[in-house]
């Protein structure tokens, strides 16, 4: 069978769905035909390939591609200085509340050019691509006017387009209330649904609609005005939830059958039968729960009880995760929430694709799937997660180059 290329020597961890564990393969052996996997599995079962190349992966670990499902990678400035604040004592909502916080960046983000963005980005960007990230999904949520979502969300694609990597943006209009809205944040609202989201979704920059619920972001009542605007223009949705406080955004975004709520370390039973019910994936972000030094951890024994899916993410941002390992993100998920090696491993390939609504496309070693692989020097899959701030990266593919 012909074929542009083929891993072989190779153990493979497929993550494929109904295999137990990582859906491990030893003497396995990927080929890969224009950019997809045509057969992923053991050498003994394999087709005879000729390929126009053929690569001795020396008995390494190969996995998909990592995916990182929630960030909000493009953003201009730092918030170092805040970090200082809240080092002498202050909280992140009394910085917020003080004119810093979120809107602090929305000026910063205002005053930059798209170009700017992106070259800020960048560095961050290819932090994420040096640990084996093919695919990547990006927030706006910094702009909170057309004009500079638009710029935020156009910023975003062009990341996609200056790397070897799939960006997977998100619209976040309503994330925070921009100074100019202060006496009136439902006018905000409706800017968001009536004025963002038609042009967003006309001129397709992005691919879902977030929001932030909670006391410092919007109400369950807005956020229900948003979900509605995203249906009336066929964008699903997905939701910040449950991070500070319980305000039942969980149970609201699987209302509105959301690809994932995110978060939720204030999650209670309801919301995780809700989302169990609407099929919405749960993304834990164990960077802002260490950087906030949040002490609650979210409800990891009831997602797993009600099979709700469990993906993890960097949510990286200036404010409260300004983290770009999503190594770390796996290590920290098994230390602070206890997760185990193959769910840590899961929630940044096929839960992360299931939580981007791209589980067709990417996230296991599958034939007919984009070839997204990243090999690895280990001797097992848990030196993955084990391993605290190294990273054992031999080669990354996308799109089988
Ligand atoms: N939750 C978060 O943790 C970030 N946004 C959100 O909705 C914080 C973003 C920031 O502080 O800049
Ligand atoms: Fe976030």
């Amino acid at each position: 069978m012909l074929c542009d290329r083929v891993w072989r020597n190779a153990r493979l961890a497929t993550l494929a769905p109904n295999r137990p564990g990582l859906g491990e393969v030893e003497d396995g052996l990927v080929a890969c035909r224009d950019g997809r996997i045509l057969y992923a599995g053991t050498r003994a079962d394999a087709p005879n390939f000729e390929a126009a190349e053929t690569v001795d992966c020396e008995g390494r670990w190969i996995t998909p591609g990592l995916i990182d499902p929630h960030t909000h990678l493009v953003y201009a400035g730092d918030r170092a200085a805040e970090f200082e604040q809240r080092l002498a004592g202050a909280s992140y909502e009394e910085i917020a509340r003080a004119g810093g916080g979120i809107v602090s960046t929305m000026r910063a983000v205002r005053a930059a050019s798209e170009g700017e963005l992106v070259h800020a980005a960048l560095p961050r960007l290819d932090a994420l691509i040096a640990e084996g990230v093919t695919t990547v999904e990006i927030k706006s949520g910094y702009g909170l006017s057309l004009e500079d979502e638009l710029k935020q969300l156009r910023a975003a694609r062009a990341l996609g387009e200056a790397r070897a990597v799939a960006v997977s943006p998100t619209f976040l209009g309503a994330h925070a209330l921009p100074p100019e809205f202060r006496e009136d944040p439902d006018a905000y609202i409706a800017e968001v649904c009536e004025q963002m989201i038609p042009v967003v979704a006309a001129e397709r920059l992005a691919e879902a609609v977030d929001a932030f619920c909670e006391g410092v972001g919007f109400s369950p009542t807005q956020v229900r005005r948003v979900f509605e605007a995203a249906r009336v223009h066929g964008l699903p949705v997905k939701l910040h939830a449950e991070q500070l406080s319980n305000l039942h955004g969980a149970a609201l975004a699987a209302e509105f059958g959301a690809l994932s709520a995110d978060h939720l370390e204030h999650l209670d039973e309801n919301g995780v039968q809700a989302m169990a019910a609407a099929g919405t994936t749960a993304v834990l972000l164990p960077g802002a729960y260490y950087f906030t030094r949040e002490t609650k951890p979210p409800p990891v024994d009831l997602l797993r009880a009600h099979g709700v899916p469990i993906a993890l993410a960097t949510d990286c941002n200036p404010g409260t995760s300004p983290l770009t390992s999503i190594l770390l993100v796996m290590n920290m998920a098994a230390t602070f929430f206890r997760l185990k090696v193959p769910e840590c491993l899961a929630g940044v390939t096929r839960e992360a694709a299931r939580a981007l609504g791209r589980l067709d496309e990417i996230g296991t070693l599958e034939a007919g799937k984009r070839c997204d692989l990243a090999i690895w020097n280990v001797e097992r899959p848990a030196e993955l997660v084990y391993r605290i701030g190294f990273n054992p990266l031999h080669a990354r593919i996308w799109k089988g180059q």
